[in-house]
């Protein structure tokens, strides 16, 4: 079948070229490609679900909606990328981020508001989530020299996002709201935000004069990305689904 596609104009044989990464099983072209799937079928599957959950759980759906979504427009172009140049593409990946990371904090806000969570809660979540993306990205982009202590600085970022969903301001609003649906979602969130997470400084680490630089290859930085994407962007909006649907049933019963 590649042949084929390479017999053809020379204008398609470049994407041919590109094309035949994945045929020839590079597992990052293929994890662009799952990727990339996964997170538009996601997203429309939230935004359908909406219809089906409590008035109130809609808004939290939508989240959802929007963040598989977000990334499904991003991977489209980061798979693009990736397959044209065989490089990783940074760029689009933080822009992702930055808009993704900020409504997965928007999440934890929704979950705890009707309890009491203020907006200087979600504030401070958005920006410990900036502070862990801004030093993430100007370290993969500043060069060998510094990686470490942006890396370092990036995940103080992070720490402070796990200190509140721990410790912090959602900690003491699910405590107090004494409701097992809410205590049950936060279980869950923990676990993604401690084991899913870390999977991405995990990957950081890959990069040339990191702690983990010789152990991979450079470009398996997406390979770690595109895995935790997935993870943590789907498993997280299905968390937040399946409390919804456990509430919107008992809602009816009573
Ligand atoms: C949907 C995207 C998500 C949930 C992205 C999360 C990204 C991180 C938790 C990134 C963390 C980083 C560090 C803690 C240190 C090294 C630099 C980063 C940005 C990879």
């Amino acid at each position: 079948m590649s042949t084929l596609f390479l017999n053809a104009t020379s204008a398609m044989s470049a994407d041919a070229t590109a094309l035949s990464r994945i045929t020839n099983g590079d597992p990052i072209a293929i994890t662009f490609f799952i990727g990339y799937m996964a997170m538009l079928a996601s997203a429309v599957f939230f935004f359908f679900e909406r219809g089906s959950v409590d008035p109130k759980w809609k808004i939290s759906l939508l989240v959802s909606g929007l963040i598989t979504g977000i990334a499904a427009v991003h991977y489209y172009y980061m798979r693009d990328f990736y397959l044209a140049t065989g490089q990783s593409p940074t760029a689009f990946r933080y822009v992702d981020w930055t808009l993704t990371v900020p409504l997965m904090c928007v999440e934890f806000y929704l979950l705890t508001k009707p309890f009491g969570a203020k907006s200087s809660t979600l504030f401070k979540l958005i920006i410990g989530s900036l502070a862990m993306l801004i030093f993430g990205f100007i370290g993969e982009t500043s060069g060998i020299d510094n990686n470490i202590m942006w890396g370092v600085l990036s995940t103080l970022g992070y720490l402070y996002i796990v200190y509140e969903v721990f410790a912090g301001d959602i900690a003491r609003l699910t405590k107090e709201s004494n409701s097992p649906a809410l205590a049950n979602a936060m279980f869950l969130l923990k676990i993604f935000i401690t084991l899913g997470w870390s999977i991405y400084p995990i990957g950081y680490m890959v990069l040339p004069g990191n702690l983990l630089s010789g152990m991979f290859e450079v470009s398996s930085i997406d390979l770690f990305y595109n895995v935790a994407d997935a993870i943590n962007k789907i498993g997280f909006g299905l968390v937040i689904y399946s409390v919804a649907i456990a509430e919107t049933a008992k809602a009816k019963k009573a």
